[in-house]
């Protein structure tokens, strides 16, 4: 059934596409082809650029796919920009062209499309890139604003949640052409970089309180709206499944090594914390316009969008970055390991005494 605000939705697409004309005028600019990777890595890239502007160009493929959520085996009927959840960060600089092939394979089921947050124009080119299944699309818009900026797949009225917390967002991060600063004037660069995607799901339950498997996305609307209605998701996961980031998965770093991590949540609010260290430098907001808060303990990321964080890593062991509510964090599955190597520093930290019994009182 369509809704009303669908059927607005709808009106204001058709009203943009026949109001605009679409064309794709020819840019005398290099190109650049770039191989995306799956999260928490990301592609190589310059931080500082002396290059021009140039137009930058990703292939994002479409798939709906079965993914298991968590460690007892949970499976999802998710819809992924490229198989992952979240899709694979893109990095350019500004004033780069970022030109996007959006590809809905015929096996996949529903229209689906692409909103940037990054882009300037109308729905941040959702109306320019709705296909159908066996369709491809290319978008191409410029990056003028420099920041962490969250992609997701926008089709219209109810779809759009259901798209978004289906696992069809990611994120890009537009640099500044002479790469990150502290705001007064000295350069920062990263020795690593890590994309963390925040995803809250929604999976329905039977009767006896179990979680539901379904065939197809399609069977499985229903029923996830009703959770989502509620707005208590049942997982909160980092890249598309509890445990993705931690144990052998965990992310290595080293010793003094400064560590960018950027942290994307499309749909709801999120308070990264990495226990035992601190933000050094925070685009909360993820806009490297601003300068960055130092020194912070918790950030917060606000739904529908994605922070950016800097840390040097000064003593050795495994660190837990989780989101600051420990429920969602111990209990729903939002925890990822940082494993750290070198040399620990006793002047930081160190045990004074070992535990032992506690002395009995002194009777005399
Ligand atoms: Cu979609």
């Amino acid at each position: 059934m369509l809704t009303r605000r669908a059927a607005m939705f709808s009106a204001a697409v058709a009203t943009f596409m026949l109001a605009t004309p679409c064309f794709a005028a020819e840019l005398n600019l290099p190109r650049e082809k770039v191989e995306l990777v799956a999260p928490p890595f990301v592609h190589a890239h310059e931080q500082a650029t002396r290059q021009g502007p140039k137009i930058m160009e990703f292939r994002l493929v479409i798939e709906e796919k079965k993914m298991v959520i968590d460690e007892k085996g949970t499976t999802f009927q998710a819809m992924t920009f490229n198989g992952s959840m979240p899709g694979p960060l893109m990095v350019v600089h500004e004033g780069d062209y970022v030109e996007v092939t959006l590809v809905n394979p015929a096996t996949n089921s529903m229209p689906h499309n692409i909103d940037f947050h990054a882009a300037t124009g109308a729905l941040g080119g959702g109306a320019l890139t709705l296909i159908n299944p066996g369709e491809q699309v290319v978008l191409r818009w410029k990056a003028t604003r420099t920041g962490t900026f969250v992609y997701h797949c926008a089709p219209g009225g109810p779809m759009i949640p259901w798209h978004v917390v289906s696992g069809m967002n990611g994120a890009v991060m537009v640099l500044p052409r002479d790469g990150l600063n502290d705001g007064h004037g000295h350069a920062l660069k990263y020795d690593r970089v890590y994309y963390i995607g925040e995803q809250d799901l929604y999976v329905p339950r039977d009767e006896k309180g179990n979680f539901k498997s379904y065939d197809s996305p399609g069977e499985a609307y229903a029923d996830t709206v009703e959770v989502m209605r509620k707005l208590t998701p049942t997982h909160v996961v980092f890249n598309g499944k509890e445990g993705a980031l931690t144990g052998k998965n965990a992310l290595p770093a080293k010793v003094g090594e400064n560590v960018l991590i950027i942290h994307s949540e499309a749909n709801r609010d999120s308070r990264p914390h990495l226990i035992g260290g601190h933000g050094d430098y925070v685009w909360e907001t993820g806009k490297f316009s601003n300068a960055p808060e130092t020194g912070l303990e918790t950030w917060f990321i606000r739904g529908g969008s994605a922070g950016a964080a800097m840390y040097k890593f000064l003593q050795p062991g495994i660190y837990a970055y989780v989101t600051h509510n420990l429920i969602e964090a111990a209990e729903l599955g939002a925890t990822a390991h940082f494993k750290v190597e070198g040399k620990w520093n006793d002047d930081l930290m160190t045990q004074v005494k070992a535990p032992a019994e506690i002395p009995a009182p002194n009777t005399n």
